[in-house]
């Protein structure tokens, strides 16, 4: 199965758009990242306009683009007071905001991140000690990449428990919102989420269907996953949290998110047919208007399985556990 035949017949099935199926396929992934343009205006990004801020970056981009999975260790990055400086001013700030908006499970991750991933104010944590912390909880790694992968590669990696993460972080001027992932954003939103079993399911679920899928299925998954796994709000014991880690890494949008003001954002039960069938038209360059409420982990895991089986995909995909492979099974 190379990856230069852009197609793979499956069961005599008519083409489908190749997909990794061996857990060292993921190395002919995440190449290629988004740039200015993708939907990312100039305007809305600070960093586009400053040259040493985008050498820096290319540096630690040439970094992840050297990691190959058997690597032992995620390369770790030695970063600059200015960057440290970043990470110092969001850090206590964004805490304070977690406090009674973020669901508990963020708040009790966190708490083991700053006991045993280097997580602290002063100090911007490394994703190879991450990686091993979320190995021993739920068995998913992190796999550095240099920006914003296309949503199939993306989606991809998270059927084999892979968590693409940029590893630079945002531009110093303008450190309570950014149109793009960046350390913050990885590492305050997502990294803790990973540790916990049902948003480490509802990612994968999401990756698993997103396999070898109709390309006109993508763009609904990638609906999908924005409006739960990016910006999702939970109920706890009768009261809004938040578990996107779009939400979680800004505190920008977590102040809009849970704000009491009259000109407030809408909130609707979770529906995954009405969001990725009606969605699609989300905003990347400010906070979201609206958001999508899940009544509980189970109710969030039971509808986005309904959605992602009735994806009409002439096979089966599986997780082998072991061998960390996925298996492919014609469909009966
Ligand atoms: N807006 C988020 C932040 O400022 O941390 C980053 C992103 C969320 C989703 C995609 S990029
Ligand atoms: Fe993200």
């Amino acid at each position: 199965l190379s990856k230069m035949s852009k197609h793979l017949t499956i069961c005599g099935t008519p083409e489908v758009p190749w997909f990794p199926t061996n857990f060292y396929d993921l190395d002919k992934i995440g190449k290629e990242t988004l740039s200015e343009g993708d939907g990312i205006q100039e305007a809305d990004h600070p960093g586009f306009r400053d040259e040493e801020y985008k050498k820096r970056r290319n540096f630690i981009t040439e970094l992840a683009l050297k990691y190959q999975m058997y690597d032992k260790e995620v390369p770790r990055v030695e970063y600059t007071d200015t960057e440290v400086g970043v990470w110092q001013h969001c850090y206590p700030k964004l805490k304070k905001h977690y406090v009674g908006r973020a669901v508990k499970e963020f708040n009790e991750s966190l708490a083991q991140m700053e006991k045993y991933c280097g997580f602290a104010e002063d100090n911007i944590p490394q994703l190879e000690d991450i990686s091993q912390y979320l190995i021993s909880k739920t068995g998913w790694r992190i796999r550095p990449v240099g920006g914003l992968l296309s949503q199939r590669e993306f989606l991809n990696g998270l059927a084999f428990k892979v968590f693409h993460s940029t590893q630079y972080i945002r531009h110093h001027s303008a450190p309570e919102y950014t149109p793009e992932p960046d350390i913050i954003h990885e590492l305050m939103g997502h990294a803790p989420m990973f540790a916990n079993k049902h948003y480490a399911d509802l990612s994968q679920m999401i990756g698993l269907a997103s396999l070898g899928c109709p390309d006109h299925y993508l763009p609904r998954l990638g609906t999908l996953y924005w409006f739960t796994i990016e910006f999702g709000l939970c109920m706890e014991e009768g009261e809004r949290k938040a578990y996107g880690a779009g939400i979680l890494s800004s505190f920008g949008e977590l102040d809009w998110c849970f704000s009491q003001e009259e000109k407030a954002p809408k909130f609707f039960p979770l529906d995954c047919e009405e969001i990725a069938e009606n969605h699609g038209d989300f905003p990347i360059s400010s906070v979201q208007p609206y958001y999508f409420v899940s009544e509980s982990w189970e109710d969030a895991r039971k509808k986005i399985r309904d959605y992602c089986d009735a994806i009409p995909r002439p096979f089966n995909v599986f997780y082998n556990e072991k061998t960390q492979n996925i298996e492919v099974d014609r469909k009966i």
